[in-house]
């Protein structure tokens, strides 16, 4: 009896448990909308200021988070939340208006970021003195961050 019931549940668990396509330290978010995996990186072991956190993401064969589609960045506020250690912090993603102000674009793949939505209520702000996109405490909507702010990164693959 025992046996057909363990049997049981091992066969469920493994039914229910998609294998990832992530490798490393990569984390696997599937979009509800479109069903496909995603590989995401919380990269926590140092601050990095913008353009060295996009480059750290290069070399993991990455690019700073895009997370204009689906329900992905709404998944990636969840985890965030999760962690009770990461809840004051702010991580860096893939947009930024540094070309010409006010005209916020991602950087992979390269298209103009859609304003409002996923940003918190009066965000962007701070002119010149803020062109990067980042996730920030204590919502993780998108705001615009201090130019050469340290922070933790959010690479995607
Ligand atoms: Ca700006």
């Amino acid at each position: 009896m025992w046996n057909v019931m363990i049997f049981l549940l091992i066969t469920a668990l493994i039914g229910s448990a998609k294998a990832s396509i992530c490798t490393g330290d990569f984390v696997g978010f599937v979009d509800s909308t479109t069903d496909l995996e995603y590989c995401f990186l919380f990269a926590m072991d140092k601050k990095r200021e913008w353009y060295e956190a996009r480059s750290f993401c290069k070399d993991q064969s990455a690019d700073l988070a895009f997370l204009d589609d689906g329900d992905l960045h709404f998944q990636i506020i969840d985890y965030i939340l999760a962690h009770r250690d990461w809840r004051d912090e702010g991580f860096h993603i893939g947009g930024n208006d540094a070309d010409v102000e006010g005209q916020w674009n991602w950087v992979m793949p390269q298209q103009p970021m859609e304003m409002g939505y996923h940003w918190w209520p009066g965000q962007p702000d701070g002119g010149r003195r803020e062109n990067f996109a980042c996730l920030y405490t204590p919502d993780f909507f998108f705001n615009s961050c201090v130019n050469g702010q340290r922070m933790y990164t959010l690479c995607r693959v």
